[in-house]
């Protein structure tokens, strides 16, 4: 397997992808002794990305982190990738104001994504909008996440969860992810939302189909953008018909709310109240589900931290904040470069973009005691699972909560609860979650 040369490598978008699709392919022995710390990034750096992609490297991030951190704290890669590792520089970088989050601006990636529904849709909502139109958006939906409403929301919550570890509890055994991480949060949203009861079981496919969809160009198929497009086409269309028939939605929801925004004073259109929803659907179900997933994940492969937790030795919401520390469900975001800037000496040209990789600045030693160890009471806890500045997550108190009810009440219920299988890693390369979490707890 070799990778293309730069010195005859076709145009850049071209040549990404192709490196990117070229690791899906790489043949075990080339993948390198992965997941131990005799992993170095491939240098000359035209192969980190292929590697970054790769499988193993998507399943175990960390030796790959490790070494960026220590060696390449600020990675180019060609045509103009600069990846960053280090937390001090992510944590500046998240909150630069000559940083972009609108892919548009970029001279690298603008036509990634082709047209459509999907890419309509991902174009308009405010995580990858810039000021003014981000900082309005983000305004109007501001009022549903304050973290009084979150706390309005708990009982709910946990109800709804009760409800779900009622339908496991006789089983004996379950896939945690397929059963509870991913419906709950799409319950959660579509009770948020003011979606009818017997109109929620359209929604999880939906969700599903947008995260799929919302991965990497090279890793996704004819057909998933396909569906992609589809599910945002019947989930606007639902939306749509749900803004005219007030008898139909729950009310005091999000949805009455953006409505009155709208009727107010045009201040959100129809369209993007009905975007605005399917933002709230998208955000509101991987990142959640991951979190709660991961996090079972990681507390069953530490039993020491676990019997804390379950003795009440640690608050919940701690260990929550290491959970998504130690393994978050958001291990990167981009930025496209509006300015040449200057990066502890290196001059990173306009145009370019970088990678923020939370996943690697979250353990980072320079600012976490012992860093690859899950504690869960680790305080203070500066991680960037939530991104910082104008885009820091407006979901973060509802994720919080969320994560808090359902680890409690799934210790509480299930005291021997334990691993059933090898749980799966999916190969999303943005969002890292499990494909199957198998448990058993008789
Ligand atoms: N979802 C919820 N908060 C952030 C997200 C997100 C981040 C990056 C890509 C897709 C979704």
């Amino acid at each position: 397997m070799t990778i293309p040369d730069a010195a005859v490598a076709p145009p850049p978008n071209d040549r990404m992808l192709r490196l990117v699709r070229a690791a899906m392919t790489l043949p075990p022995r080339v993948r390198g002794p992965l997941g131990s710390t005799l992993l170095r990034v491939p240098h000359p750096t035209p192969r980190l990305m292929a590697f970054m992609v790769s499988p193993e490297v998507r399943s175990d991030p960390w030796a790959l982190y490790r070494d960026l951190r220590s060696r390449y704290p600020l990675r180019r890669v060609p045509p103009g990738l600069w990846l960053v590792s280090r937390h001090a520089d992510a944590a500046m970088l998240a909150r630069h104001p000559h940083l972009s989050v609108d892919e548009t601006k970029s001279r690298l990636f603008g036509n990634v994504g082709g047209g459509g529904p999907f890419t309509e849709f991902v174009r308009a909502i405010m995580l990858f909008r810039d000021p003014p139109d981000h900082d309005r958006l983000r305004r109007l939906v501001a009022r549903a996440f304050t973290p009084r409403r979150v706390e309005e929301l708990r009982p709910q919550v946990e109800a709804l969860t009760a409800r779900r570890l009622d339908a496991l509890e006789a089983r004996g055994r379950a896939d945690l992810l397929a059963e509870l991480a991913y419906p709950l949060p799409v319950d959660v949203i579509c009770e948020m939302i003011g979606v009818p009861e017997a109109d929620r079981a359209l929604f999880p496919a939906w969700a599903g189909s947008l995260a799929a969809r919302f991965d990497l160009e090279p890793l996704r198929t004819p057909e998933i953008d396909r569906r992609g497009d589809e599910a945002i086409g019947e989930l606007g269309a639902y939306i749509d018909g749900l803004i005219d028939d007030t008898s139909r939605r729950k009310p005091a929801g999000v949805l009455d709310t953006l409505v009155a925004t709208s009727e107010e004073g045009d201040r959100l259109t129809r369209q993007e109240v009905i975007t605005t929803c399917g933002l709230l659907l998208m955000a509101g179900h991987e990142t959640t589900a991951n979190l709660i997933a991961n996090g079972v994940l990681a507390l069953l492969g530490q039993p020491d931290e676990l019997a804390a937790l379950r003795a009440g030795d640690v608050p919940i919401e701690l260990a929550v904040d290491e959970l998504l520390r130690h393994d978050g469900p958001v291990q990167l975001v981009q930025r496209v470069v509006l300015e040449d800037l200057d990066v502890n000496g290196t001059t990173i040209p306009a145009g370019d973009q970088m990678v923020l990789l939370f996943g690697a600045a979250n353990r980072d030693p320079d600012v976490f005691h012992d860093p690859e160890r899950l504690d869960l009471s680790r305080h203070p806890n500066p991680h960037l699972a939530f991104s910082s500045g104008i885009h820091a997550c407006l979901g973060a108190s509802l994720a919080r909560m969320e994560a808090a009810v359902v680890l409690r009440q799934l210790l509480d219920r299930f005291p021997k609860l334990r691993l059933d299988g090898h749980p799966r890693w999916r190969d999303t390369f943005v969002l890292r979650g499990l494909r199957s979490l198998p448990v058993t707890w008789d």
